[in-house]
C-alpha cells in the first residue's frame, strides 16, 4: 500500500505535470507513501521545477523518485498503487508485470487508477470510482474523477493551504511585492515609444518604493492564445485606475509583446496610459500560488491554475483549455452553473468569461465595446465577487482534498469494499 507509481505524459503545456507533481508531493508529505513519478518530458518538468535535471533518468527531489519514462521501458516491480494520469496508458511491459503479480496467487494485486481531467459536468458524479467494464476477472482499472462535489474525488489542496494563504495576506504581502522579481524599477527598461498608439510610455511614477501601499489594481495573466486580449489591454490602458499586469511567459507574454510592438523580456516593464506591464519568469508552483493570493484579479487557464485561483479566493477569469466543436464551452457552463448558484451578481462574472472564451473559440462577432463593458461590470463588483470567492473556497474545502480522498479510496479497494 505504500509504494505508488504515477505515470505522466506531458501532452502540451504544464497542466499534466503540474497536477502530477502536486499530487506526488502531497501523497509523500501528507500520506507518508513512497512515490515514483514517471515523466516522459523531463525538460518540460524542469521549467516548473528547476531542480529537475532533464538528462538524468532517475533522481530524487523532495523525497520523490523522478524517473524518465522512456520508450524502452525498464523492467521494474510494479507498485502497490498505479496511477495513470489523464488516460496516458502505462507501458505494456509494466501492465504485463502487474498481471503477473495478480496471477501469482496470494499477493494483493495493485490498485490501478486512471486519474481523469477535472470537469464540473453532472455525469462526473455518477462515473467517479467506477471500474473499467469487463475487467472483473483481470486487473481492474478505476476511474477517479476530481470534481466539485462530495460524490467526486474533490480537488487537490495541500493541508493547511487556506491557513497559509490567510497568514500570507496578513503578514507576507509586503515582503512579496518587495521581492526582486515583483519590484518595479523607477524607470522602464524597455522603450516602446516608437509604437504607433494613442497611449504614452512613461516611467512608473512611484518607482519601487511604496508599491505595497499603492492603490493600483494588480492583475495576473496566464492564458492561451486569445484574440480579445488586445481589446482588454486597450481597455486597461484607458482605465480610470492604475492597473499593473503581471504577465506569465509563453502565450501571455508573446501576445502582450505583440500589442506593445516590441519583445517583452524578463524583468521588462512598460507603461501605457493607466497600464503597467511587467514580464514574469515561470514561477515555482508555491510562488505562483502567492502571486494568485497577492493579486486583485487573476486570469488563469486549463486545470491546475484554475483550481489554485479558486483556493486563492480572489476574483478570477478562466480561459478553459480549448477543444474542438466548442466542447469546452459546455464544460465552462457546467462550472459556472455550480459556481454562480446563489450569487445574485453572477452575470458580472459569466459575461466576461463568455467573451474571454467564446472569442477564443470562434471569430467573434462581438466587438471590444462588449468586452470593455463586461470588464467594467466585473471590476465594479469586485468586493461582492471577492466575498463570493471566499465562501466558494470554504464550500470546496468541506468536500475534502483529492490526495486524501484518493488514499482512502485505495484503502477501501484493498479491503475489497466495492465503490
Ligand atoms: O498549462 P496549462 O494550460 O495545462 C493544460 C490543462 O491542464 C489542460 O486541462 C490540459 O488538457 C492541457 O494542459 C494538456 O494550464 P494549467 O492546468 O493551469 O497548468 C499550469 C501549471 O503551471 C499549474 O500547475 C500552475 C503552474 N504554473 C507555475 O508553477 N508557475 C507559473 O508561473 C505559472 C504561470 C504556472
Amino acid at each position: 500500500m505504500n509504494r505508488w507509481d504515477i505515470f505522466c505524459r506531458v501532452v502540451d503545456n504544464y497542466g499534466d505535470i503540474g497536477v502530477c507533481w502536486r499530487l506526488s508531493r502531497q501523497l509523500t508529505e501528507e500520506q507518508g507513501v513512497s512515490v515514483r513519478l514517471w515523466v516522459d518530458r523531463l525538460d518540460a518538468f524542469a521549467v516548473m521545477c528547476p531542480t529537475v535535471r532533464p538528462g538524468v533518468p532517475q533522481q530524487v527531489i523532495d523525497g520523490i523518485e523522478i524517473c524518465s519514462w522512456v520508450e524502452k521501458f525498464p523492467a521494474t516491480e510494479p507498485a502497490d498503487v498505479v496511477i495513470e494520469a489523464f488516460a496516458c496508458e502505462i507501458p505494456e511491459s509494466y501492465r504485463a508485470a502487474m498481471a503477473k503479480r495478480l496471477s501469482a496467487g496470494p499477493q494483493v494485486p495493485p490498485v490501478w487508477i486512471n486519474l481523469e481531467y477535472l470537469s464540473a459536468e453532472e455525469w462526473v458524479d455518477g462515473c467517479h470510482g467506477l471500474a473499467s467494464p469487463g475487467s472483473e476477472t483481470s486487473l481492474r482499472k478505476f476511474f477517479y474523477f476530481p470534481g466539485f462535489t462530495s460524490d467526486t474525488g474533490g480537488l487537490l489542496r495541500e493541508r493547511g493551504l487556506l491557513r497559509a494563504r490567510d497568514a500570507f495576506r496578513q503578514q507576507g504581502i509586503r515582503a512579496f511585492w518587495g521581492r526582486e522579481r515583483f519590484r518595479l524599477p523607477s524607470t522602464p527598461r524597455k522603450d516602446i515609444a516608437g509604437r504607433a498608439s494613442s497611449g504614452t510610455l512613461k516611467s512608473h511614477p512611484l518607482g519601487s518604493a511604496g508599491r505595497e501601499d499603492a492603490r493600483e489594481l494588480r492583475v495576473s495573466l496566464f492564458c492561451y492564445e486569445n484574440p480579445v486580449l488586445p481589446a482588454l489591454l486597450e481597455c486597461w490602458a484607458a482605465a480610470p485606475v492604475d492597473i499593473r499586469l503581471l504577465v506569465a511567459p509563453g502565450w501571455p507574454a508573446r501576445q502582450v509583446a505583440a500589442w506593445c510592438g516590441a519583445p517583452l523580456e524578463l524583468g521588462d516593464f512598460v507603461r501605457r496610459g493607466a497600464l503597467t506591464i511587467q514580464a514574469l519568469p515561470f514561477l515555482p508552483q508555491a510562488e505562483y500560488d502567492e502571486l494568485l493570493w497577492a493579486c486583485d484579479v487573476n486570469f488563469v487557464r486549463g486545470e491546475d491554475s484554475f483550481v489554485r485561483a479558486q483556493w486563492a479566493a480572489r476574483p478570477f477569469v478562466w480561459q478553459i483549455y480549448p477543444q474542438t466543436e466548442g466542447t469546452h464551452l459546455v464544460k465552462m457552463e457546467a462550472f459556472l452553473k455550480r459556481y454562480l448558484t446563489g450569487f445574485p451578481q453572477g452575470e458580472a462574472i459569466s459575461d466576461l468569461w463568455q467573451l474571454w472564451n467564446e472569442a477564443a473559440a470562434e471569430e467573434s462577432s462581438r466587438d471590444s465595446k462588449d468586452l470593455a463593458i463586461a470588464w467594467k461590470n466585473f471590476v465594479s463588483r469586485r468586493t461582492e465577487i471577492d466575498q463570493h470567492g471566499r465562501e466558494w473556497a470554504e464550500r470546496l474545502d468541506r468536500t475534502g482534498d483529492l490526495a486524501n480522498n484518493l488514499a482512502e479510496f485505495v484503502m477501501k479497494r484493498r479491503a475489497g469494499v466495492s465503490p
